[in-house]
């Protein structure tokens, strides 16, 4: 396949550009900057709530933990929780090991370069190809499968980085039950017909977890580009684990606020195949990441995601004369390959999925 790669915007950074190229500069809505006013919810999973252990805690905290999440994908699509059980070694390991990869001199990342057709890889704008007239973004990626292991593409696979296969096999494991827990609490808030309802409508032991790590150097005009353009997420559910450096925005009531930066928490939120499934209950919210002048920012998005052929729909639970369904159901296959040929475009993508007439309700 056709080798698309153009400059990486970690080589611009590094060769000390001023004056950024004009196929990065855009109109760039401003931020609202009023913490008083909108604070994503800090949701305390207190350790024992992870799903090896919350068997040994009460009924009274698992429903108020539960409330809580159930609450904050309802009225705002993100939340940030803390004492989720992840080993804070683990996560500097994942950290460290990918930092390494972009560390990489440049002709050793281009190894790993993705295609025009195909995201997975080393790449720098999802959708992008040189004729379009879309904007580039300033921040560089790299894109894989982690789990279930067989569905990475090992060709792109920095194998030889120390401590990279080792941190994401145990990063991916501990995800994954965070991911299971979360749609076990879902499931009841739905009152669906079992706790395990959603995990299995996104494919139970076939789901899978990609990772995009996100590098966004220094910008010398950082008001005029986006690290990532607005967009909603294509999966079911995604946990973002960031540094210390603010960046990552969300769309509040029109506006668009800060995440706030909280040490040694991870950032959930609602994306569009939940959004489906829970009939437009849970929120898959806009979000983008800013950049800054004199820093670099990274952060390491894990999707969920169902196989390629489930077909995902509102749940019929939740379905009645009162209630009809308000979105179509796809495949997921389908859905994200419209994702990847479009791009990145705001809640572009859910919207189209209400567009359809012929409505059909999740068996
Ligand atoms: O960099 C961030 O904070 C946001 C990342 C993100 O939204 C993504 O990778 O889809």
């Amino acid at each position: 396949m056709e080798n698309w790669a153009f400059t990486r915007v970690q080589t611009l950074a590094d060769n000390g550009i001023q004056t950024i190229p004009p196929e990065y500069v855009r109109r760039v809505e401003k931020t609202h900057h009023d913490p008083n006013r909108f604070q994503v919810p800090i949701i305390d999973l207190q350790l024992g709530f992870s799903s090896q252990q919350h068997d040994h805690f009460c009924k009274d905290q698992y429903d108020s933990i539960a409330a809580q999440i159930s609450r904050a994908a309802e009225n705002w699509g993100f939340f940030q929780i803390i004492n989720h059980g992840i080993p804070d070694s683990l996560i500097a390991r994942v950290q460290e090991a990918s930092k390494a990869f972009f560390q990489l001199p440049t002709q050793e990342k281009e190894a790993y370069a993705n295609e025009a057709q195909n995201p997975i890889g080393y790449g720098s704008k999802i959708g992008y190809s040189p004729d379009s007239e879309a904007k580039l973004e300033w921040g560089d990626y790299y894109y894989n499968a982690i789990w279930p292991p067989d569905m990475r593409d090992m060709s792109k696979w920095p194998i030889q980085l120390s401590d990279f296969t080792e941190s994401m096999d145990e990063y991916s494991r501990e995800l994954s039950k965070l991911f299971e827990l979360l749609m076990e609490v879902l499931s009841r808030d739905l009152d669906l017909e079992s706790e395990n309802s959603l995990n299995e409508s996104v494919g139970g032991e076939r789901k899978g977890l990609h990772i995009r790590i996100n590098y966004y150097p220094p910008c010398p005009q950082p008001d005029l580009v986006v690290g990532l353009a607005p967009h909603s997420d294509p999966n079911v559910l995604t946990i973002l684990l960031r540094d210390q450096t603010p960046g990552l925005q969300i769309r509040k009531d029109g506006a668009w606020i800060d995440v706030q930066c909280v040490p040694g928490a991870l950032v959930v939120n609602i994306a569009d195949q939940m959004e489906i499934l829970s009939n437009g209950k849970f929120k898959s919210i806009e979000h983008r990441g800013v950049v800054h002048k004199d820093r670099s920012r990274m952060s390491w998005a894990v999707f969920c995601s169902p196989p390629r052929d489930v077909l995902v729909s509102p749940k019929r639970e939740l379905i009645d004369e009162q209630h009809p369904p308000l979105y179509q159901g796809a495949a997921y296959g389908e859905y994200l390959t419209k994702f990847f040929k479009k791009g990145l475009d705001g809640k572009g993508h859910i919207h189209d999925a209400k567009q359809q007439d012929s409505l059909v309700s999740n068996s």
